[in-house]
């Protein structure tokens, strides 16, 4: 019998790819069958601590349970790190996927001017929180280096993947099966952590 993990997310994308990651043993359910629960303000300066704060509060309305957030996003090193912890909201108010790549693709040209849409360095982070019964039990973190390519190519993934070329591919994570995105990514370095954790709890 698969035991239940609430994964404290909006963000449909993630759900997918961390069920994919535990595998069956685990029934992953999300925030978006839960409406009522109030956002949680992401006023974290990292990614551990943003995650830390989703997971605490989810656990507040999971009691008996374990609770995991993910906190992730790209960093651009012509852009000192950003948009960093910021990468969901980039744009501003409304902000979307799209939105978000197109206000990428801007502060690339400011900054770095007409050489923009060459390969720039960047990373994928991902802090991964893991909570039971409004305590937190253990962090873990994952990285991809690669680099930040325009204009934009591939349907699958979500967020910033069409324009990340993780190092020693040519395809963007979007261009890439979603099993290799998996294997590769910051995520699933960061879940395979967290995997191996609570596999040993659930012993
Ligand atoms: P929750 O807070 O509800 O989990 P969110 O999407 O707001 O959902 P974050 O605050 O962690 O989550 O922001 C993550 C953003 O970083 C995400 O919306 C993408 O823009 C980007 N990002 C993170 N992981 C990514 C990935 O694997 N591929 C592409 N973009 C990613």
């Amino acid at each position: 019998m698969p035991q239940k993990i609430l994964l404290a997310t909006r963000n449909a994308h993630k759900t997918l790819e961390v069920r994919a990651i535990l595998g069956s043993g685990w029934n992953v359910v999300d925030l978006l069958g839960r409406p009522n629960l109030p956002e949680v303000d992401e006023t974290g300066l990292t990614f551990a601590d943003n995650a830390a704060l989703k997971a605490l509060a989810g656990s507040k309305n999971f009691p008996g349970g374990w609770v995991l957030a993910d906190d992730s996003g790209l960093e651009v090193d012509a852009l000192g790190g950003a948009p960093g912890v910021r990468s969901a909201r980039y744009s501003g108010p409304g902000a979307d996927d799209e939105s978000n790549r197109q206000f990428l693709a801007r502060e690339l040209q400011r900054v770095v001017g007409p050489t923009y849409a060459q390969p720039q360095t960047a990373r994928f982070r991902c802090a991964i929180a893991i909570a039971w019964d409004g305590e937190m039990a253990k962090q873990f973190d994952g990285t991809v280096e690669g680099t930040v390519v325009h204009p934009a190519r591939g349907e699958g993934g979500f967020g910033y993947d069409p324009v990340f070329v993780p190092a020693g591919y040519r395809e963007t994570f979007a261009e890439l099966p979603a099993e290799v995105k998996n294997t590769l990514s910051h995520r699933g370095e960061a879940m395979r952590k967290a995997a191996e954790f609570l596999r040993k709890i659930a012993a």
